[in-house]
């Protein structure tokens, strides 16, 4: 398969995150790819650097004002302090309900908090660099597809599905997938269908097309009720304006087995068959395999063949796109089975 990979994922390495309170190391760490990366060179795979600048099309999925503070956010934290080059920032306040988010403040601390949904999200100097080439290899692997390719894939890190129109958040800073969904609407596409198979709810993701009918966005995760990102991803989330009817969450409960997950799957695809899609983008996140640090639901690697061969049998031009998965040593076999399956 057609392969993107994003030469610059290395320089977004930021040593932690908090964990339980605790400050712990990172699980979104650049041996995650390095693994993906691995296993594809090892079966002969080429891997293709990006050739398209997404940044007209990063301008129609997220807030101009969101997109220039992270174009220089590392810039304004060492403006600050030159020995903040060796501190990662977090926010610490954030603008919740009554306190208003029209206003940028001047303090930087309380610009990050504007601009973000957690404190999850550590960023590192090369994080605007790493997440832009992201954006590009979506970009390109979406342009692609539109120009007659059955299928690319976008391998790259930091993951993109919960970065919303003008917030990141969950290890996410720009989205991918809506911008490879994006890409594939104005090279032609009338319709989009746009499936999350990551273990935590796209917010970001459907929070970008929820008003639209030309992107169909379907999730399959973990229960916000009880699992990250807890206030977006419930089944009533169907839709609103002309996007009504274009939105459809399923959730399941944590340790849901292989097969109720299937059963998800068969449902996403009957959506995608009734509705009508040109093209289809997979926020491809890995973290529903059982060895998986932080998500529980229970694929086994065997699991992620079936499931390209799922996605295969929708007969759409297809773009994957790497979202999460933590289990750095087993995501090279997991996302090479998925594109085996969708390839045999
Ligand atoms: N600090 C993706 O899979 N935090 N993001 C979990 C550990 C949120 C996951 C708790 C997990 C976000 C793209
Ligand atoms: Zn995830």
């Amino acid at each position: 398969m057609i392969t993107y990979h994003n030469p610059l994922h290395q320089g977004h390495a930021p040593a932690h995150e908090f964990f339980r309170g605790e400050r712990v190391p990172c699980f979104e760490k650049p041996a995650r790819v390095d693994y993906v990366e691995g296993a594809l060179r090892a079966r002969g795979q080429d891997l293709m650097t990006p050739d398209v600048d997404s940044a007209p099309v990063l301008s129609q999925v997220h807030a101009p004002r969101y997109l220039a503070f992270l174009q220089t956010a590392w810039q304004q934290w060492l403006a600050l302090d030159p020995a903040n080059a060796g501190v990662q920032p977090f926010p610490s306040v954030w603008p919740v309900r009554t306190l208003r988010s029209d206003l940028v403040p001047e303090n930087f601390v309380a610009r990050l908090g504007l601009y973000s949904m957690d404190n999850g999200t550590p960023m590192a100097s090369g994080t605007w660099a790493a997440a832009k080439a992201g954006a590009d290899a979506a970009a390109s692997a979406a342009t692609l597809v539109a120009q007659g390719a059955r299928a690319a894939f976008c391998c790259t890190r930091p993951p993109g599905h919960h970065a919303g129109p003008d917030f990141m958040g969950g290890y996410c800073f720009l989205n991918n997938a809506a911008v490879a969904a994006q890409v594939l609407r104005n090279q032609g596409a009338q319709r989009v269908a746009l499936l999350d198979v990551d273990y935590h709810h796209g917010n970001g993701t459907q929070s970008i097309f929820y008003d639209r009918a030309d992107v169909l966005f379907i999730s399959i995760h973990g229960d916000p009720r009880t699992e990250y990102p807890f206030y977006l991803g419930h089944p009533d989330e169907t839709g609103v304006g002309e996007g009504a009817g274009f939105n459809l969450n399923l959730p399941l409960p944590a340790g849901t087995s292989a097969t109720t997950w299937f059963d998800a799957l068969e449902s996403a695809c009957a959506r995608i068959a009734s509705q009508g899609a040109d093209a289809l983008v997979v926020s491809l996140g890995l973290d529903t395999f059982e060895g998986d640090p932080i998500s529980k639901f229970a694929l086994a690697s065997a699991d992620f063949t079936r499931v390209g061969e799922r996605l295969a049998r929708l007969g759409l031009p297809t773009v994957f796109v790497l979202e999460g998965g933590y289990a750095a040593a087993e995501l090279g076999t997991n996302a090479v089975n998925v594109l085996d399956g969708f390839e045999q």
